[in-house]
């Protein structure tokens, strides 16, 4: 009788046991326009449920999630769970894998929690992330861990609007290297920056080998911030206290360096798996990783900075832990911009290739922006070689099919592309569920880009064996060979793309795609869907510029996309004399690095002509400079130090050769461009910068003479 109570009140105890651990957990989110002042400026961005950023959401392993988004925004949304382990409709990539939530709809996502850790979660929709659609997104072990915790959720702010950011970075517009060179002397590299610190011939080369000013991130960010705050505090923590920092870099463009005052840094878990634990002096944190670090506060009644500063250490965001006297982190100083160009310079090829010099670099462990940190190679810095699993993570035995990516991209054009081809422009990847999927990867573009994988884990190949260590994201640097691996154990579509924002709406992606996958019930047009998936890397970019000076109007416009470029240019004078002349291009950018332009074009023109004979052009054909309304078929190529030349033939066989350079940056805000063709014109002009949109400019043509005036960019 006593057996059976007892077995009795076993089974009961186990139901009720069982019962708590089935929890669905709901949280419901409000998404709503709203201003913010974070860095001096009022700037429209996005908050959830009144927050910025977004709510800390927590659950507990095997609990299910129920989130239901409320969207008030005039404009559609989406949601995306980084990391987790989810059916495929509920991954919240729009028109791929979940239904778009459109303006004034709610939505409700809904999934079992199969992993604990540090994920987060971020809109997929254009650039919203950039504005504040980030937050944590904790899964906490079913038996509590008893160390102290802390969500470290860093981010970039900017005040310029997303779209603007995104439109200048594809028309190579350099204001925001001139806003760094305000905080660090030589951001912009600019010749006179050369001479100063006898780097002349290093600047030379550069432009020899086609390349625009060399830096680490292509963005100036006003401010860095730790969970929304540029400074925040944790003054729980006491003397010999273990904390453990979950940190997500939920930036949209910027690699983080974190290190402390405290002393040694833990790391436990990375992409919210564990690791053995590995001790280290600082570490780096790429865009959209997730690191979890045990630090331990060594003395009472002080303070003591976790700091994160940006990879181009133009800035930085602290947490102070304890409380009391402050203790600062060591700063890193300023980057020794020319030594990482003299870098890339022997690195670079002339047909821009990347030299692999004949080492094979790969996992972080050589880095190759040491040359432009002062503080050198003392510091014990984490590497994805340190990294290894706890538990054997071997693949299931089966077939693997191995897949070989190289990155590549056009740093002028910001053209972003996985084997020169966007994700647009390629096919989907077809894989079959149960295999295994191998991914060798080389870095063939002059940044580091860090690829993400939706719904998967992979292995890290980095010489531990069995014990490779999982992630979802791998950071690869400049000229890196990595391998990594996943066993297919989905359906459906799944996302695989650089996670800096604005190299994935340029197209810096694949989509796997499972084979047999049943029917997505959020998308019922699939076909129709995808186009609005492809829609990111194929918009045209915009610009304007003319300068208003006192010989006339002269000015350029220009829509552009990945491979097409519509270009007018246009000189008008005041007067009958100078008249007017505008020449129009349409042509595709040919070949990866996108130096060979073949363009169809207009030549408008009329000028009074002032001598009595008839001119010749260099070919001994008559000139008709002064006076021609002509269709062409031209040819534009970038030479050696960024000169564009320009063959062309018209349609009454006039040939036409010109030379142009623009841009040349002779000092931080001074730019010279020259001209000259075979009808004997030509151009020099100076500008001098003052802000992102304006411009004191002056120049002498040989058809309008000299002139001074403003130009005006947009
Ligand atoms: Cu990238």
């Amino acid at each position: 009788m006593k057996n059976i109570l007892f077995t009795v009140w076993l089974i009961a105890g186990a139901f009720l046991l069982n019962a708590s651990a089935q929890v669905t957990k709901r949280y419901d989110l409000y998404v709503r326009d709203t201003v913010l002042n974070i860095a001096n400026k009022k700037v429209k961005a996005y908050a959830v449920n009144g927050q910025f950023p977004m709510p800390e959401l927590h659950f507990t392993e095997g609990d299910t999630a129920l989130i239901v988004v409320h969207n008030e925004l005039n404009t559609e949304t989406s949601l995306h769970w980084h990391g987790l382990l989810l059916p495929n409709e509920q991954d919240g990539v729009p028109y791929l894998t979940t239904a778009p939530i459109k303006a004034k709809s709610t939505h409700v996502y809904k999934f079992p929690l199969l992993q604990n850790g540090t994920y987060w979660y971020h809109s997929h929709t254009a650039l919203q992330e950039q504005h504040g659609m980030y937050g944590a997104f904790i899964i906490h072990k079913r038996n509590i861990n008893p160390v102290k915790e802390q969500t470290v959720l860093l981010s970039d702010w900017t005040n310029m609007d997303a779209m603007q950011v995104h439109r200048r970075l594809h028309n190579a517009n350099d204001w925001s290297a001139i806003k760094k060179a305000a905080i660090q002397k030589g951001a912009v590299q600019s010749y006179a920056d050369a001479i100063r610190v006898n780097k002349f011939n290093v600047k030379l080369e550069n432009e020899w080998k086609r390349m625009l000013a060399m830096d680490v991130s292509d963005v100036y960010y006003d401010k860095f911030l730790i969970n929304g705050l540029n400074s925040t505090e944790n003054k729980t923590i006491r003397a010999g206290d273990t904390i453990r920092l979950r940190v997500i870099n939920g930036s949209a463009s910027t690699y983080f360096w974190l290190n402390t005052a405290a002393g040694k840094i833990r790391v436990v878990a990375s992409d919210g798996m564990e690791v053995e634990p590995v001790e280290v002096d600082r570490l780096i944190i790429a865009v959209s990783e997730t690191y979890d670090l045990e630090i331990i506060v060594p003395e009472s009644n002080k303070s003591f900075e976790f700091r994160a500063t940006s990879e181009d250490r133009i800035g930085y965001t602290s947490l102070w832990l304890g409380e009391g006297t402050k203790i600062y982190a060591e700063p890193l100083q300023a980057l020794n911009y020319f030594e990482g160009m003299k870098m890339m310079n022997d690195m670079m090829l002339m047909n821009g290739d990347m030299n692999d010099m004949g080492m094979q670099m790969s996992l972080q462990q050589m880095d190759m922006n040491m040359v432009m940190y002062p503080e050198g190679a003392s510091k014990k810095t984490l590497n994805y070689a340190m990294l290894k699993s706890p538990s054997k993570t071997t693949l299931p035995a089966a077939s693997t099919r191995t897949l070989q990516f190289e990155l590549t991209g056009n740093m002028n054009r910001y053209v972003w592309s996985i084997n020169n081809k966007t994700v647009s422009e390629s096919d989907k990847i077809l894989i079959k569920k149960g295999e295994n999927i191998r991914i060798i990867i080389y870095n063939n573009s002059m940044m580091r880009h860090p690829m993400h994988l939706h719904g998967h884990f992979f292995r890290v190949i980095n010489g531990q064996g069995d014990y490779a260590p999982l992630k979802n994201v791998l950071d690869i640097m400049p000229m890196e060979t990595d391998t990594i691996e996943f066993s297919a154990s989905e359906s459906g579509d799944w996302y695989f793309h650089c996670h800096i924002l604005y190299h994935m709406m340029s197209g810096m992606g694949r989509i796997f795609t499972y084979e047999n996958s049943p029917a997505n019930p959020q998308l019922p047009d699939k076909e129709k869907a995808l186009k609005q998936v492809y829609k990111d890397d194929k918009e045209n970019h915009f610009m304007f510029e003319n300068d208003f000076a006192s010989n006339g109007l002269d000015g350029e416009a220009m829509l552009q996309n990945t491979r097409w470029r519509f270009q007018s240019e246009w000189r008008i004078g005041y007067t009958a004399k100078h008249g007017y002349e505008v020449e129009t291009h349409f042509g595709r950018y040919i070949g990866r690095m996108q130096w060979l332009y073949p363009y169809i074009g207009l030549d408008n023109r009329s000028r009074s002509h002032t001598s009595t004979e008839s001119e010749k052009n260099l070919f001994s054909l008559n000139s008709t400079k002064d006076q021609r309304n002509v269709l062409c078929l031209g040819l534009q190529y970038t030479l050696p130090m960024l000169v564009n030349a320009d063959l062309r033939i018209d349609q009454t066989g006039n040939i036409r050769l010109q030379f142009m350079r623009e841009d040349i940056p002779l000092s931080k805000r001074l730019r010279l461009s020259a001209m000259y063709n075979s009808d004997f014109e030509y151009m020099a002009g100076l500008k001098y910068v003052l802000n992102q949109s304006f411009a004191i400019s002056s120049h002498y043509d040989s058809d309008m003479g000299f002139g001074i005036g403003f130009s005006f960019l947009y």
